[in-house]
């Protein structure tokens, strides 16, 4: 009854809670009006041929990329603008070539006092791209390592570039992995594998990345982002209400036991019946005709 409860009111609140091919240099470099724009770490604009897709670029090249608290703070920020934006459906983030992101701002962190990191909560605010309700795929080129990698596994689906890395190096600074590296690490690739990376700080290819349930595809590394922005696209086209759903039930099951994963996805499953999607898609396909999401 409690999970009915649960269930229902997660229902209720989501219900009312409102390329053409590039090479990887046109698509690593930022659009001149960029420079200018409001971001100093991350270049954000819309991609895709529908304009509907989000894209997100860390942009901290001589840093490797680390996750400095502007950094995140704007990456935050530019998550939230996409959220509220009704033409995206979906969002890409990606690095650089070298680099999807070397970690935590080692730098930054070098001085702080226990006391301090306690008190405040330090990084607590940092896994918010995990709670965005629209789709994002990391597209991780280079590497991404401590933070990095956990960023990368705080969005959907993962695309990894043929020479991307993939690993958990804290315990050779004399910490551990503070935003899911043992936790989201060890639900995707197994407790073995995860204890394995962060406890020698090894590096997994993209490859074995792949074969361990970390990333769901390896491309050539030109072609990363590309890729990613079609996938990107294709979810796009699909209605937005249908994705939250789909990812909020996936999302919902880490949770939960299977009892209760089952039971909240069906209730998600009878709640699409709300939706003019759900009766626009099944239509469609009775008069065989391509569906007109209109997201309501
Ligand atoms: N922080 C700060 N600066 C960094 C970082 C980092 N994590 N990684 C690289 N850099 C800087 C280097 O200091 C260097 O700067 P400079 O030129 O001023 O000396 C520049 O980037 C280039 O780096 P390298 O010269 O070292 O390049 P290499 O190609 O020789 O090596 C490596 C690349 C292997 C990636 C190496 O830089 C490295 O080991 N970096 C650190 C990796 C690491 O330990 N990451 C874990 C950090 S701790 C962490 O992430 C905790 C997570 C907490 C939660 C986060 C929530 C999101």
């Amino acid at each position: 009854m409690a999970c009915f409860r649960t269930s229902a009111r997660l229902c209720r609140q989501f219900l009312f809670s409102n390329s053409p091919k590039t090479n990887l240099s046109a698509v690593y470099s930022p659009p001149r009006w960029m420079s200018t724009g409001k971001y100093e770490y991350i270049i954000v604009e819309k991609k895709g041929e529908k304009n509907n897709v989000g894209f997100i670029q860390l942009n901290r090249p001589k840093a490797l990329n680390a996750l400095c608290a502007g950094l995140m703070s704007e990456l935050d920020q530019a998550v939230k603008s996409f959220e509220t934006d009704n033409d995206v459906g979906c969002i890409v983030l990606t690095g650089s070539e070298r680099a999807f992101a070397a970690g935590a701002d080692i730098k930054e962190m070098q001085t702080k006092e226990f006391s301090e990191v306690w008190r405040g909560n330090f990084l607590s605010e940092w896994d918010s791209l995990s709670r965005c309700s629209k789709p994002v795929i990391a597209a991780v080129n280079g590497f991404a390592l401590g933070g990095g990698c956990e960023v990368a596994m705080m969005c959907d689906i993962i695309y990894a570039g043929d020479k991307a890395q993939f690993g958990q190096p804290e315990i050779t600074l004399g910490t551990i992995p503070g935003a899911g590296g043992t936790q989201r690490l060890c639900k995707a690739v197994g407790k073995s594998k995860a204890m394995e990376m962060v406890l020698t700080a090894n590096r997994i290819t993209a490859e074995e990345a792949e074969k361990a349930g970390l990333v769901s595809k390896v491309v050539p590394a030109v072609d990363l982002v590309n890729e990613a922005i079609k996938t990107a696209e294709k979810i796009s086209s699909f209605s937005k209400i249908a994705a939250a759903m789909c990812k909020e039930a996936v999302n919902a099951g880490y949770e939960m036991s299977l009892k209760e994963g089952l039971h909240f996805e069906k209730r998600l499953f009878h709640a699409s019946f709300a939706s003019n999607d759900r009766r626009e898609g099944m239509t469609a396909f009775a008069e065989k005709r391509p569906p007109q999401f209109t997201d309501s």
